[in-house]
């Protein structure tokens, strides 16, 4: 029998309403990525008996109660969520201050859902890659290792001379394993932006993990807040060009395993960034509540009050809102498709 991809059964005609409606009810539990065709992909092992837990009565999560081992991982999305890294910094005799940072691109093994191995391309060994953080109008130096055994860059959003674009063919161009080079530009303009390899095929580098959050401060700062950052990605594990599981910061489903903890009247403020490939779009919902709206955050005024925002690929922008009420509050992809497949999570709101 020929694999039934979810793909196929979105674009394959199954009517989505009246008596097709209970022919996809009833074959969305049997096609999860973890128990179909993508059982049979390379690098993956040790996926039987998985369900989305929405067969489970419980909220969505997989069925048996398994998480992911983080702590083999080497990073966790709780600790992400929140891990800024202002790299190290020292100051010029002009006073200018010069931050910097090290990348090293490695090939690993990641666990992306409970059971399910991936061959991940990194950035110093984690999906997303490091928060960079520095303030508008330092010297940011970024020094690249190519760990890998594959050809990659860092290509960074923002402003910067076109040698220092971190694409094939301009400046240091393509560094091949074992290559370094340094990238050297000033932190302009301030805003949430992204980095990510631009080696071809594209979607194939990024996909594979090559891609993080990247911050720059306004001169005068930002308003207190709980800052929290959020890259929505999604990973293709059997190589066909479309994405078997969705997340915010790699592990689907990990902030409904365990919610992200803010509290009440507290200014929660959200880096979000959609490193999403092979889907043209994501998206970003909060239940009981409305937040402003910030597009790629370069403006202190807000465009919208919204509770659902749609991004491109290398779209970003930033959030900001307070829980008046106390308890657990959804966050999630607005496709429902996505959602189902991991991207979603829970804001834990303390009295
Ligand atoms: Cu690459």
């Amino acid at each position: 029998m020929a694999p039934l991809t979810r793909r196929k059964l979105l674009a394959g005609g199954v009517p989505l309403l009246g008596a097709g409606a209970a022919v996809l009810h009833g074959a969305v539990p049997h096609q999860h990525p973890w128990e179909g065709d993508a059982h049979a992909a390379e690098g993956m092992s040790g996926a039987d008996g998985m369900h989305a837990g929405h067969d489970s009565g419980g909220h969505a999560s997989f069925r048996d109660g398994r998480t992911v081992d983080h702590a083999a991982n080497g990073f966790d999305p709780h600790e992400v969520v929140r891990d800024f890294d202002w790299g190290t910094t020292r100051r010029m005799p002009s006073g200018r201050v010069v931050r910097e940072w090290e990348l090293v691109a490695t090939d690993r093994e990641i666990e992306i859902a409970p059971g399910v191995r991936f061959a991940a391309w990194t950035y110093n060994g984690r999906v997303p890659g490091p928060t960079l953080r520095a303030r508008e109008g330092e010297l940011l130096r970024i020094s690249f290792v190519n760990g890998s055994e594959h050809p990659h860059t860092i290509h960074f959003h923002g402003i910067h001379p076109a040698e220092m674009d971190g694409v094939p063919g301009v400046g240091a161009g393509q560094i091949e394993p074992g290559g370094r080079t340094v990238y050297e530009f000033d932190a302009l303009p301030a805003g949430v932006h992204l980095y990510h390899c631009h080696v071809r095929p594209l979607a194939e580098h990024i996909a594979k993990g090559l891609h993080g959050a990247f911050i720059i401060d306004p001169k005068d700062g930002r308003e207190e807040a709980d800052e929290l950052v959020l890259v929505m990605n999604g990973f293709d594990t059997n190589f066909d060009r479309a994405n078997e599981f969705y997340a915010a910061n790699t592990i689907g489903f990990a902030y409904m395993d365990r919610p992200i903890e803010v509290k009440r009247d507290e200014l929660v403020r959200v880096y979000l960034i959609n490193a999403l490939e092979f889907d043209l779009i994501n998206s970003f919902h909060l239940h009981g509540n409305l937040f402003h709206y910030f597009p790629t955050g370069t403006s202190k005024e807000p465009s919208e009050l919204t509770d659902t925002v749609m991004l491109c690929q290398g779209q970003r922008g930033i959030l900001e809102w307070r829980f008046p009420h106390p308890g657990r509050f959804m966050f999630h992809a607005h496709q429902s498709e996505f959602t189902e497949l991991g991207w979603q999570g829970f804001f834990e709101v303390g009295g």
